[in-house]
């Protein structure tokens, strides 16, 4: 028997109790559990159907609060980690799956694909989906970037959505993921960072499942709205420099299907409402920062203070600007968290302007292929 684990803040009471009740209704799932940041509306909403759906379903469906487990900001690490120790302490189940609360794509076939992977012997299964050409900015730009320059010989530049938080973990998995403490820590947006990390260190096996209607979720305005999400996911690449992993992992990655209109047509931000973020709040400290960097970098960046530019933010720039980031970043310190932001949102629309607008197949070929250069590079030390 398995649990399913929805994390929760503020999100559509309707589509958590649709996800809900998909998990209780289905025949592998022996319990479901939803952990709220806080006790505000959301949470009063699922404490008030969860009976009736626990008695239609005949699944028993339980509502805590996220205990209080990491040192940094208190976000969906503490949620999810909260998650595990419940899986472990208060159940018997095998298996534990994690599903964001706010997809409005999601199905009982989500639950089977992972079941049956894990049928087959594999320790954790990640769900991975088609995204649109602009979406994944951070997965592509930082994360997989990251992987590719620190463990260029592993398994982590090569897992397609490191950042997902649809995930599948055996019950000696969850045991892992307790007992160590870097994951434990991890109470912010950087805990997908570290699940992906630990599992890949620690050698397990690793399947990652396609599902071909793609994540339908709640979306974002313009690229601020991530800016959070970015600081802590780099913040926790970061922390990780120095770690050795091996490569005793094994890692299958299953085919993918042709991508629906919907996707391959959708827009993921707002050009308009992000272009002008690059001229705003400068600092005189973050433009001095900017020393640290190659002075093409550093050139093009100051520039924006007048006009915006973006397009020398290529490749390469942001190959060079990632190791300085790597080095110099001061995690916690506003100005370089606004440096980073900056060069991040430059290097997303530099990407847009000259490989998102050649079409979908062309970027996410482009995408695959930035992630691969650098892993050899790296791997060659260059
Ligand atoms: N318990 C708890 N506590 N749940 C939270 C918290 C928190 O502090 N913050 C967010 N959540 C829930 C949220 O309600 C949703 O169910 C899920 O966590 C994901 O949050 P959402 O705001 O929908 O994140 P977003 O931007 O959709 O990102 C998700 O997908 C990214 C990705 O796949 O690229 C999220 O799972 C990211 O971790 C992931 O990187
Ligand atoms: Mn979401």
């Amino acid at each position: 028997m398995s649990l399913v684990v929805f994390p929760f803040r503020t999100e559509d009471p309707k589509v958590v109790e649709f996800n809900l009740r998909v998990a209780a209704s289905h025949p592998a799932v022996g319990r479901v559990l939803a952990v709220g940041a806080e006790e505000e509306s959301t949470y009063q909403a699922v404490e008030a159907f969860r009976s009736e759906l626990a008695a239609t379903t005949g699944t028993p469906v339980d509502l805590i609060l996220q205990d209080r487990i990491g040192s940094k900001r208190p976000g969906k690490g503490d949620g999810m980690n909260t998650g595990l120790r419940y899986f472990l302490n208060e159940t018997d189940a095998e298996r534990i799956h994690f599903y964001d609360a706010d997809i409005t794509s999601f199905g009982p076939d989500w639950i089977t694909r992972a079941e049956s992977a894990a049928d087959r012997g594999h320790d954790v299964v990640r769900h991975f989906f088609p995204r649109s050409s602009t979406d994944a900015m951070i997965t592509w730009m930082i994360t997989r970037t990251g992987f590719a320059l620190l463990w260029p010989h592993t398994e982590l530049p090569r897992i397609e959505q490191p950042l997902g938080g649809e995930l599948l973990f055996t019950r000696p998995v969850a045991e892992a993921l307790v007992a160590d403490a870097r994951v434990q820590d991890q109470s912010d947006w950087g805990i997908d960072t570290l699940y992906t990390f630990s599992t890949i260190q620690a050698g397990l096996s690793v399947y990652e499942t396609y599902v071909p209607q793609g994540k339908q979720h709640a979306m974002y305005g313009g690229l601020t709205d991530l800016r959070t999400m970015l600081v802590e996911c780099f913040s926790a690449i970061q922390s990780l420099t120095g770690e050795v992993v091996g490569v005793g992992a094994t890692h299958q990655i299953e085919a993918t299907a042709a991508v629906p209109a919907s996707i391959t047509e959708k827009i993921g931000y707002n050009l308009e409402a992000t272009l002008h973020l690059l001229g705003e709040d400068w600092t005189a400290r973050q433009a001095e920062l900017l020393g640290h960097f190659p002075t093409g970098v550093k050139e093009g960046m100051l520039a924006n203070r007048s006009t915006p530019t973006f397009l020398f933010l290529d490749e390469e720039a942001w190959f060079l600007s990632f190791r300085t980031l790597l080095e110099a970043y001061v995690p916690g310190d506003p100005d370089w968290e606004a440096v980073l932001f900056r060069l991040w949102v430059a290097r997303v629309i530099s990407y847009t302007a000259t490989r998102a607008l050649r079409g979908y197949e062309h970027s996410q070929r482009y995408l695959a292929e930035m992630v691969d250069g650098y892993r050899r590079r790296a791997e060659l030390g260059s």
